[in-house]
């Protein structure tokens, strides 16, 4: 049986990464109006990687005894200016989920939780591995600054990498 302090602290989680899936989804539209159609596809595929993420987390609740619970989210920018501030704030919010992930695991430690403990390695990987992608990219954006031909790349990069997550290659 989950601990209720824990229980409490994985659905603000929940929250947060129901959050992360609404905002990559107002930056894939803005992406998608802006002419940037690969980005777009990355983002938009994103936006189901934190469902996965929120889903997980739901079934690891109910399976503990505890009950998943759905908080009210705001509403998220839908304006972003250009592709190198939407990544910007993709790369600023994977650090603040990062920074959240690990909260958690602290609490479980805390609480002598080394089942929840073990449960949140997944998501601290995973972390690891967003952040590095999320950087990767933002300096791809930043090295090419207004060249429309290397931007034209960039975009056409990361619809290559939205294909490659979509059938499961990455
Ligand atoms: Fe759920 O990892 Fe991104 O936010």
């Amino acid at each position: 049986m989950i601990q209720e302090n824990i229980e409490t602290a994985l659905n603000k989680q929940v929250q947060k990464e129901e959050f992360s899936s609404r905002l990559y989804l107002a930056m894939a539209i803005w992406c998608e109006v802006n002419g940037y159609p690969g980005a777009a596809a990355f983002l938009y595929d994103h936006t189901n990687e934190e469902r996965m993420h929120q889903m997980k987390m739901i079934h690891y609740i109910n399976e503990r005894g505890g009950k998943a619970a759905l908080y009210e989210l705001e509403a998220p920018e839908a304006e972003f200016g250009s592709l190198e501030n939407v990544f910007t704030q993709v790369l600023a919010h994977e650090e603040f989920i990062t920074r959240s992930i690990n909260e958690l695991y602290g609490l479980t430690v805390a609480e002598n939780d080394y089942t929840t403990g073990n449960f949140l390695q997944w998501y601290i990987t995973e972390q690891v591995e967003e952040e590095s992608a999320m950087r990767t990219i933002l300096d791809k954006i930043k090295l090419v600054g207004k060249d429309k031909a290397g931007m034209f790349h960039v975009d056409k990069d990361l619809e290559t990498m939205a294909q490659r997550n979509t059938s499961g290659n990455v």
